[in-house]
């Protein structure tokens, strides 16, 4: 029988909200986003528009509680998943009040309208890795039972609303689960980002279109997944018979060096020619180590990730010639 399942994701138009609308659309949900009030139905929203048709779109800011309780009281949603904030960590630095205000109070936002308006809603919040900040257990991983020491007003505001997620899981008998999330990738990833900024600035000096690639801190490592994956566990997270919270990662780490000598490699080009150290990139904090433990994850819910850290990069990298070839 088809599912008829009501699913809200804010921030439907970033990456991860655009693979989730995906995966929730073959699942059979009636899929229901919420986009900026900046934007309306004329604004192009490119990661979305293949499937923009098929999704009912409101437009309101993730600030603004009126909104989002209006709406949450309209859908009814089965499943809500709470996507959108500013996500980069280094312009939380340059600014921390946008930060907190849609990735610490706007959960809360999130949070309140559900309350009031459909408490029988799962959520899922996006928390991040970032909220470990340099904090390793000893065996160099971090898992939900690490200590959590955020290292940058992007990862204070998520250590918020993961904390305040809880509460109200425990406060109010709410459905409430944290995704804590590893850094996750794809062809989707905003430039900025650093995999998506190697791989596009590669391809361009492939094509002669560019001639140099500024980085900050090229031996920082991260643990790296595809976001298709991730968004697969965020479904089977609200999919769990309880609310409880999850790290989600490969449990593998590279370095920021790897991806540059794996991109350039595929594109068979010398790194060492082009690729400049801007000390203006460097971060005022960085962390420099993070893997994930998702064991939980895995042996409770039964999650594994499909791509590895190679096909994962390849696909971008064939994602960003496509785009140079096409225009
Ligand atoms: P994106 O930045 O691609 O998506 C975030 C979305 O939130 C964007 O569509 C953005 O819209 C929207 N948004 C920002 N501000 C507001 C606002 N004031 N009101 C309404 N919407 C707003 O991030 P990802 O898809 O990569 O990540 C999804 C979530 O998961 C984020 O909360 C992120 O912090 C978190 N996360 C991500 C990880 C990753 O590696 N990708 C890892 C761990 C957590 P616009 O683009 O128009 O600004
Ligand atoms: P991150 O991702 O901060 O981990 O946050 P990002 O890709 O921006 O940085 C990863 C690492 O690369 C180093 N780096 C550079 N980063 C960028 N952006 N640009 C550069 O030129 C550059 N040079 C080196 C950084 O210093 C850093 O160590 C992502 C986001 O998706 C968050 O929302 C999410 O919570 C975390 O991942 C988990």
């Amino acid at each position: 029988m088809q599912n008829t399942k009501k699913a809200l994701i804010t921030g439907i138009s970033g990456q991860d909200g655009t693979y989730l609308s995906e995966l929730l659309l073959e699942k059979g949900y009636q899929v229901y986003g919420i986009v900026k009030d900046s934007y309306s139905d004329e604004s192009p929203l490119p990661r979305i528009e293949r499937i923009r048709s098929e999704l009912t779109i409101f437009y309101a800011d993730i600030t603004d509680l009126d909104s989002l309780t209006q709406i949450i009281g309209e859908v009814q949603p089965d499943e809500i998943y709470n996507l959108a904030a500013q996500s980069h960590v280094n312009l939380s630095f340059e600014k921390p009040f946008l930060t907190v205000q849609t990735a610490g109070i706007g959960a809360l936002n999130m949070l309140e309208a559900l309350r009031l308006k459909c408490p029988t809603a799962k959520f899922y919040q996006a928390s991040s890795s970032e909220m470990f900040g340099n904090s390793v257990d000893p065996d160099g991983f971090q898992r939900e039972s690490t200590t959590m020491d955020p290292a940058s007003p992007y990862a204070c505001s998520k250590l918020f609303a993961f904390h305040v997620g809880r509460n109200y899981r425990s406060a109010y008998n709410l459905f409430i689960s944290n995704g804590i999330l590893f850094n996750h990738e794809s062809p989707l990833r905003d430039a900025s980002f650093v995999t998506s900024k190697i791989s596009r600035e590669a391809v361009r000096i492939k094509k002669g279109l560019s001639d140099k690639l500024e980085l900050g801190n090229v031996d920082a490592r991260r643990d790296w997944g595809h976001a298709k994956d991730y968004v697969r566990a965020m479904w089977l997270i609200l999919q769990h018979d309880q609310p409880d919270d999850f790290v989600c990662a490969t449990g593998v780490t590279h370095s920021v060096r790897d991806v540059v000598e794996h991109v350039f490699g595929r594109l068979e080009l010398d790194w060492k020619q082009v690729v400049k150290i801007n000390p203006g990139l460097l971060r005022p904090q960085d962390k420099h180590t993070p893997k994930g433990d998702s064991t939980k994850l895995r042996q409770t819910i039964g999650w594994k990730p499909e791509y590895t850290f190679e096909t994962m990069l390849d696909e971008m990298v064939e994602h960003w010639l496509l785009e140079a070839e096409n225009t």
